[in-house]
């Protein structure tokens, strides 16, 4: 078994809606098991293309996949949540990105890990540090990225959400994970 990170984040429709879909299909995915939930952040669109805001939040999960497996699930899930094939740095209904999976280093033209981006995106650092803050990528814990980033780069808007999620609880119920 390895744990892995994943990213999620949505900015068209409904993005709460999005985000639980998403949650829930992962959850029910054989070999996909949740293990832990960051909060939801509002966070300005990155790359300085004019899109709305999104929603990000990070998981950790457990899971017998290989990597490539891992990412030909998530991007199932993607499907399953309503994703559109649209222009790449746009807007997006649903973006699953694997972040992080234990100490696993691979470049192919697929995937890439550690992502290649992580330590420059707070929406990223932000959720990540809520659920695996003592990880280590790039010679640092992930908790010491968040707050390096959030010092160098306090323009990158990224806020904690309220959000009542009764859809997550239900996608978290351990009873569907059992084998
Ligand atoms: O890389 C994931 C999709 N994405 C995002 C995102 O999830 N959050 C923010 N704030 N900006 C983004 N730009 C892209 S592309």
């Amino acid at each position: 078994m390895t744990e892995a990170c994943l990213g999620l984040g949505t900015n068209l429709g409904d993005r709460e809606a999005q985000l639980c879909n998403a949650l829930a299909a992962l959850n029910a995915t054989p070999g996909i098991r949740i293990l832990a939930v960051s909060r939801v952040f509002r966070t300005a669109p990155w790359g300085g293309i004019a899109q709305p805001d999104f929603l990000n939040l990070c998981v950790r999960i457990e899971t017998p996949l290989a990597p490539l497996d891992l990412l030909a699930a998530c991007k199932a899930v993607e499907q399953h949540a309503g994703r559109q094939p649209r222009e790449r740095w746009g807007p997006r209904e649903i973006d699953i990105d694997i972040l992080l999976m234990d100490g696993a280093e691979m470049t192919t033209p697929e995937l890439t890990l550690p992502h290649p981006r992580l330590t420059e995106r707070r929406f990223v650092l932000e959720p990540l540090a809520d659920i695996a803050p003592d990880w280590v990528t790039g010679g640092q814990t992930v908790s010491a990225h968040a707050a390096a980033l959030r010092t160098a780069d306090p323009a990158q808007a990224c806020v904690a959400q309220e959000i009542a999620f009764d859809g997550l609880i239900q996608a978290l119920n351990p009873s569907r994970n059992r084998p």
